[in-house]
């Protein structure tokens, strides 16, 4: 029977099995949450029933928390009160799962009295991953089961743990049958019942808390281990504290009341809403608005690859890593040996770490094939140049593969820059033409820009979004303008570090703002790791900035030991003072009069330059939601997540706030900080820029 629209009731002999069906996850909504109740309500009262499963229909076990509902006022019954109606219940509970049972999810499978779970299943409590950390007792009842070490690191890394392991750390009892879990759940229901086995509660055990007392150690290595990974952040603090709390000797139920007043103060704190931006911002990029209805996908069953060099073998290691064979062309067999080397080396890498099997690299090595003649390429659904970042090289590409390439290929560059309408012309067929800008190195960074031209037909759009997906990136759609969206905004960041340093602050200094900003790591510091002869026109440019004269000095960064900083062979960093002579003989031949320059100045003119350009993207339909602009920064240049992003940090500044310091820096630094016109507008109807 239906006991409201998305829970249902039915008793198979003793048992009553309470089934929920709430697309598209199943998360423990105002309406899941009073039909779970009424259901068992009902099965406590039904003198036939004797044991009780929890079951969800569709993709999963509840997968936490509904978290549109997080920060509304709450709806009885709480999740809390649920829990107790379940604890509290006098005939057992079985509850069954698959999928992903996550945060509330697995924090209301802690209070049913048994666990069973197909082996596919995962368990795990991410909510640190919002910002928050498991406030329905998780960080109370999870250690009671798989131990305070075990806790420990699945709270604070958010990451779930399969099944097997689970039954193993002792989360659960059974392993259920792959596609028997009803029936097996309620077999074990069965069993509980006719061995009378006990109503067992998990706050009551404390054998497995019994392992960490007297070794606070405990914590304090776990927190000198997670230090720099931590940094920053709130919630894995928290967390720690409440599992803490789990060895101090006090009723359960205090130990709860703390739990929900450290989440309470992390539910308040603007990293968490950050960390829930940030979530939704994610799956919001996937989506692509104003596609005609009847847009198809393309299928993607081959894929060609032009260059083997450090992108072109990442970008072709993440197709094999999705089983779908690639074609690489180089222009040597040298060239093209070494860059299947490099590949082969990674998976070895990978497999030697343990994070994927050795078997695999064979298999994966399996799906590429190299060539050193374009025309291999001719049956390619899809073809990626990654050649050198020139627009004339890159055009003699596409010129080539317009003769070559099927007809209904996709023709994808992976500029970082170049006008793609313009590589685009090369061919007959521009709307076949896309960019996939991947980041190095492109088998490991998450974000993916693609890149629309004026002319990429709806079809392509929406495959490359969707191939996205299928190589574990986080696709964000981008018009084709100078830098796009990412590098576009770093160039406004480069700007302003650059004439920072030469009117008076040091690169130490800037760096050191934007690492205690939470950035993992500083500007110019980046610029040593990258490189910076990267782009370098050796030929082109003669001493035109600090950084060709450093170039020119053979101080490329890190890999010469010396850039911005010196380097040890251990690549620690130390300033260098011939960098810094570099910089004040540049400024004195600009006429540049070095002055001190505060830490304020440098964080403002960095950060709202960085907004400001975030804005000019935006007004100019360069990316189509502010939070794309979002997820671009903190997935591929390392914006700290708890910060929500350049747009987010500007609303939660205030637009007017913004606006009023933009003005302030233009009247101080220039038209560089002339504030976007999109900035004034909304400003002007009360709005920030998450309502562009
Ligand atoms: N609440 C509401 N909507 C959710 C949701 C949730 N918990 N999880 C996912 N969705 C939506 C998502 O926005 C998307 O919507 C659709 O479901 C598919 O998601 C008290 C307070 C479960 C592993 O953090 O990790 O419990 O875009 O695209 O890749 O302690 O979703 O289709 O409209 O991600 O297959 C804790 C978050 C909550 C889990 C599935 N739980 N979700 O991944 O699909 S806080 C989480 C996920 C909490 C308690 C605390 C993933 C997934 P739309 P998707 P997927």
């Amino acid at each position: 029977m239906k006991v409201n629209d998305v829970v249902s009731y039915v008793v198979e002999g003793q048992i009553a099995v309470i089934t929920v069906d709430s697309p598209p996850v199943n998360a423990l909504s105002n309406a899941v949450r009073q039909g779970v109740a009424g259901a068992i309500q009902t099965a406590i009262g039904d003198t036939g029933v004797g044991a009780i499963v929890l079951i969800c229909e569709g993709r999963t076990f509840f997968a936490g928390a509904d978290i549109t509902e997080l920060g509304k006022p709450p709806v009885e019954p709480t999740l809390r009160n649920l829990q107790l109606v379940l604890e509290n219940a006098s005939k057992p509970i079985v509850a069954a799962i698959h999928g992903t049972a996550l945060g509330g999810g697995l924090e209301l499978a802690l209070v049913a009295h048994y666990r069973i779970a197909v082996p596919s299943a995962k368990c795990g409590l991410p909510e640190v991953n919002l910002g928050l950390l498991p406030g329905a007792g998780g960080t109370q009842r999870l250690p009671r089961v798989v131990g305070v070490a075990k806790a420990l690191e699945m709270v604070t890394s958010g990451t779930p743990i399969a099944a097997t392991a689970a039954k193993e750390a002792g989360l659960l009892d059974e392993l259920a049958r792959e596609g028997d879990l009803r029936a097996d759940a309620i077999a074990l229901a069965q069993r509980v019942l006719d061995e009378r086995r006990p109503l067992r509660k998990v706050r009551d055990r404390t054998d497995r808390l019994d392992e960490a007392r007297g070794k606070p150690e405990i914590f304090a290595d776990f927190r000198k281990a997670n230090a720099r990974k931590f940094r920053g952040f709130l919630a894995p603090e928290y967390n720690i504290r409440c599992i803490e709390a789990t060895l101090v000797d006090q009723p359960f139920d205090e130990a709860m009341a703390y739990e929900r007043s450290l989440f309470n103060e992390l539910m308040a704190d603007s990293q968490s809403a950050a960390q829930r931006h940030v979530f939704f911002a994610e799956r919001q990029a996937a989506k692509v608005d104003g596609l005609p209805a009847d847009t198809a996908t393309l299928p993607i069953a081959k894929v060609g690859v032009i260059g083997a060099g450090t992108m072109g073998g990442g970008i072709a290691m993440n197709f094999a890593n999705a089983g779908i064979p690639v074609t690489i062309v180089e222009t040597s067999e040298e060239a093209l040996f070494r860059g299947l080397r490099i590949i082969r080396g990674n998976y070895e890498t990978t497999a030697a770490k343990g994070k994927m099997k050795a078997s695999d690299v064979d298999t994966r090595m399996g799906l590429l094939t190299g060539s050193v003649a374009m025309e291999d390429l001719a049956d390619c659904d899809l073809i990626i140049e990654a050649v050198f970042e020139q627009i004339d090289v890159k055009r003699a590409v596409f010129g080539k593969l317009d003769a070559i390439a099927k007809s209904g290929s996709i023709l994808a560059t992976n500029t970082s820059y170049l006008d793609i309408d313009d590589i685009a012309a090369a061919t007959k067929r521009p709307a076949d033409v896309v960019g996939l800008h991947f980041f190095s190195p492109a088998n490991v960074m998450k974000l993916l820009e693609v890149v629309r031209t004026k002319d990429t037909k709806p079809e392509i759009v929406l495959t490359a979004m969707k191939l996205a997906r299928t190589i574990g990136k986080i696709g964000v759609l981008v018009g084709n303008g100078y830098g796009f969206v990412g590098n576009r905004i770093l160039a406004a960041r480069n700007a302003q570090a650059d004439a920072l340093v030469l009117e008076g602050a040091t690169p130490w200094a800037v760096d050191k703002v934007l690492y205690d900003f939470g950035f993992a790591m500083g500007h110019f510091q980046m610029r040593d790791l990258v490189g910076l002869d990267v782009g370098w026109n050796a030929k082109a440019t003669a001493s035109a900035n600090v950084r060709e004269i450093l170039n020119e000095m053979g101080r490329h960064g890190q890999k010469t030991r010396g850039g911005y900083y010196d380097y040890d062979d251990k690549r620690v960093q130390t300033p260098s003072p011939v960098a810094m002579q570099v910089i004040e003989d540049f400024a004195a031949k600009q006429g540049i009069v070095r002055r001190e320059v505060s830490d304020a100045e440098i964080h403002d003119r960095i950060l709202f330059a960085m907004v400001n350009e975030g804005a000019r993207i935006l007004d100019e339909g360069i990316a189509a939601r502010a939070s794309d602009v979002d997820i671009v920064w903190v997935t591929g240049y390392g914006w700290p997540k708890y910060r929500g992003g350049p747009m987010f940090w500007a609303d939660l500044q205030g637009l007017p706030t913004v606006l009023e310091t933009l003005n302030a820096l233009k009247a101080a630094h220039g038209d560089a900080f002339t504030p976007s016109p999109l900035i004034e507008r909304l400003v002007a109807q009360g709005k920030g820029l998450k309502d562009a």
